[in-house]
C-alpha cells in the first residue's frame, strides 16, 4: 500500500480524499493556492505546500508545480479529485513519467473517452447503444446530408466537448448551415478544435449514470445508477440513488452496458458511464464516460456501503477488487443536495463573503461533505460548491423527509446559499413523485418562501413511500399542482386511496 499520497485538489473533495487516506493509514500532502492557505484541506493534511497564486492556471492546474511538490515530498501517488487535472491525460502521463502512481485510469483511457467521437465509436463496437448520429471526418457538405438522414431536431456536439459544453440544438433544416458554422467557431474557441458531430435530439430526457469500478486484472463491476436530472445549465444540483426511472431488470441491463463501455477502453479505477434516458421511447443511450471520481459519488456509497475513494486507492496500489458483482446489493435510498454559494433568488448569482456562523446538520442518516468553517472566505476564484448534504433513508420518502429536516438544521451565516432552492424542491410534487426530467429547474419559478411553510410538503413526501416502496413501480404523474409546483395534500390522499394504499 502507498505510504504517502498527494491530493491535487481543494475544497470538499480534497477533504474527502484525505479522509480515505487517513483510514488507510496513508500520510497525506495537500497543495494550495495563496488564498487557500487557511483552507480545511490544508489543515487536514499532514503536510501542505503552496503552489501559486489564486488563478487556477497558476496553481491547481499547474502540472509542473504539482509534480515538483510530489517529488519534493516523496509521495507514492497522486489523487486528482474531480475537475482541475482529473481528466487531463497529460497530467496522468506526467505522474507516470515521474514514477508516481496516478490514482485514476490510464492516460490512454482518459484520452479515448475525452474525445467524444472516439468514445462513441469505441463503445459502439462493444455493443453499447449510442444515440443515432454521424461519424468522424465528414465535410460540412457531408454533415448536411447526414443531418437530413438523421432528421430534425438534432444536436451538434463538439468532439472535444462534453458535460454540455459546445452543444447546439437545431430544429429546422434551414438553420443547419448557420448553426454548424457557429458550433465550429465556438468549439474552436473553447477547445482549440472545431470538430463536431451530430446526434438525434432527445427532447424529454433524464440523465442517469452508472458507477463502475475496475481493477488492474480485468475485473469490472458496477455499483448501480444515479439519477442526475435535477440540473441547471449543465450543473447538477441534486442527485439520488437509485433512480425511480430504473427497475431491477433495467438496472442489470444498463449495468452490463456500463461495464462493456469501460472494458472497451481497458478501463481501470472508478469511472462513470453517463446515459441519456429517452422518456418518450423508454430507451437508454450511452452519452459519455467520465473518467474520474464524481461530485455525486456519495449517494452510491450510501446505498451500496462501498467506500469508492478507498477502493480507488486500493485499485491504484494493485489490489484486486474486494467485491464481486453479486456482493453489490443496494439498500435504501440516498439523496444529495449541492450547497453552493449562489443566490437562488437572484438567478443563482455567485456570491462572496465570510462565513460568520456555521451549524451543520447531523443525526440519523445525515452526511455532510463540507469545506466550510467559521471564518471561511468564499471567493469567485473557484467553483461555488461549498458543501454537499447527503442523506440516506430506508425508502425514498424517508430520504426526502430527512433531507427536509437536515436542510432546516443547516445554518450558514454571512453568505447566501442554494439551501432555499433545495427546500422548495423537496416540497415539489414533481420531485416527490419522481416524474421530473432535465427540464425541471428551468420550468420552475422559485417562490421565495424558503422552507416548506405548509404541512403538505411533509405529507406529500410521506405519500411517496407508497409509490417508491410499497407500490414498487415507476412514478406516475398525479397532476393538480399549484403554481409553485406543490400539491394540495388531499389530492395526494385521494390518489393513494385510488391506488389502494394505506393512508
Ligand atoms: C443530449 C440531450 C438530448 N439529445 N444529446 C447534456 C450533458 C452532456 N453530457 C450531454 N447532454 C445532453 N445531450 C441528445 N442527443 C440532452 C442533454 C442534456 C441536456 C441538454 C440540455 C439541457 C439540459 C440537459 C441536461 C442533461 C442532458
Amino acid at each position: 500500500m502507498f505510504k504517502k499520497v498527494l491530493v491535487a485538489n481543494r475544497g470538499e473533495i480534497a477533504v474527502r480524499v484525505l479522509r480515505a487516506c487517513e483510514e488507510r493509514g496513508i500520510s497525506t500532502v495537500a497543495v494550495f493556492s495563496e488564498p487557500d492557505r487557511t483552507a480545511l484541506h490544508v489543515r487536514y493534511a499532514d503536510e501542505a505546500y503552496c503552489i501559486g497564486p489564486a488563478s487556477s492556471r497558476e496553481s491547481y492546474l499547474h502540472i509542473g508545480r504539482i509534480i515538483d511538490v510530489a517529488r519534493r515530498a516523496e509521495v507514492d501517488a497522486i489523487h486528482p479529485g474531480y475537475g482541475f487535472l482529473a481528466e487531463n491525460p497529460e497530467f496522468a502521463a506526467a505522474c507516470q513519467d515521474a514514477g508516481i502512481t496516478f490514482i485514476g485510469p490510464s492516460p490512454e483511457a482518459i484520452a479515448k473517452m475525452g474525445d467524444k467521437l472516439t468514445a462513441r465509436e469505441t463503445v459502439r463496437r462493444n455493443g453499447v447503444p449510442i444515440v443515432p448520429g454521424s461519424e468522424r471526418g465528414l465535410s460540412d457538405e457531408e454533415l448536411r446530408a447526414e443531418a437530413l438522414r438523421i432528421g430534425f431536431p438534432l444536436m451538434i456536439k463538439a468532439t472535444a466537448g462534453g458535460g454540455g459544453k459546445g452543444m447546439r440544438v437545431v430544429h429546422d433544416p434551414g438553420d443547419f448551415t448557420r448553426a454548424l458554422g457557429a458550433a465550429r467557431r465556438e468549439a474552436l474557441g473553447a477547445f482549440g478544435n472545431d470538430e463536431v458531430y451530430l446526434e438525434k435530439y432527445i427532447p424529454v430526457a433524464r440523465h442517469i449514470e452508472v458507477q463502475v469500478l475496475a481493477d488492474q486484472y480485468g475485473h469490472t463491476i458496477h455499483l448501480g445508477e444515479r439519477e442526475c436530472s435535477i440540473q441547471r445549465r449543465h450543473q447538477k444540483l441534486i442527485e439520488e440513488a437509485p433512480s425511480v426511472a430504473v427497475d431491477e431488470s433495467t438496472r442489470q441491463e444498463i449495468g452490463r452496458i456500463a461495464i462493456a463501455a469501460a472494458q472497451a477502453v481497458d478501463y481501470v479505477n472508478a469511472g462513470t458511464v453517463e446515459f441519456i434516458y429517452d422518456v418518450a421511447e423508454d430507451r437508454f443511450y450511452f452519452l459519455e464516460m467520465n473518467t474520474r471520481l464524481q461530485v455525486e459519488h456519495p449517494v452510491t456509497e450510501m446505498v451500496t456501503g462501498v467506500d469508492i475513494v478507498k477502493e480507488q486507492i486500493a485499485i491504484a496500489a494493485g489490489r484486486r477488487l474486494r467485491y464481486r458483482q453479486e456482493d453489490i446489493r443496494p439498500k435504501g435510498w440516498s439523496i444529495e443536495c449541492r450547497i453552493t454559494a449562489e443566490d437562488p433568488f437572484r438567478n443563482f448569482m455567485p456570491n462572496t463573503g465570510t462565513v460568520t456562523y456555521l451549524k451543520e446538520p447531523t443525526g440519523p442518516g445525515v452526511r455532510v461533505e463540507s469545506a466550510l468553517y467559521r471564518g471561511y472566505e468564499v471567493s469567485l476564484h473557484y467553483d461555488p460548491l461549498v458543501s454537499k448534504l447527503v442523506v440516506w433513508g430506508e425508502t425514498r420518502a424517508e430520504a426526502i423527509l430527512r433531507m427536509r429536516r437536515a436542510l432546516s438544521e443547516y445554518r450558514i451565516g454571512g453568505i447566501k446559499t442554494s439551501i432555499p432552492f433545495h427546500q422548495e424542491v423537496m416540497d415539489s410534487t414533481e420531485f416527490i413523485w419522481g416524474t421530473f426530467d432535465t427540464g425541471y429547474v428551468e420550468r420552475r419559478r422559485l417562490q421565495g418562501q424558503g422552507r416548506g411553510s405548509e404541512e403538505h410538503g411533509r405529507i406529500a413526501a410521506l405519500v411517496a413511500t407508497l409509490v417508491a416502496h410499497e407500490a414498487g413501480r415507476r412514478a406516475v404523474h398525479i397532476g393538480g399542482e399549484r403554481a409553485d409546483g406543490s400539491t394540495p395534500w388531499w389530492k395526494l390522499a385521494g390518489r393513494v386511496r385510488a391506488m389502494g394504499g394505506r393512508w
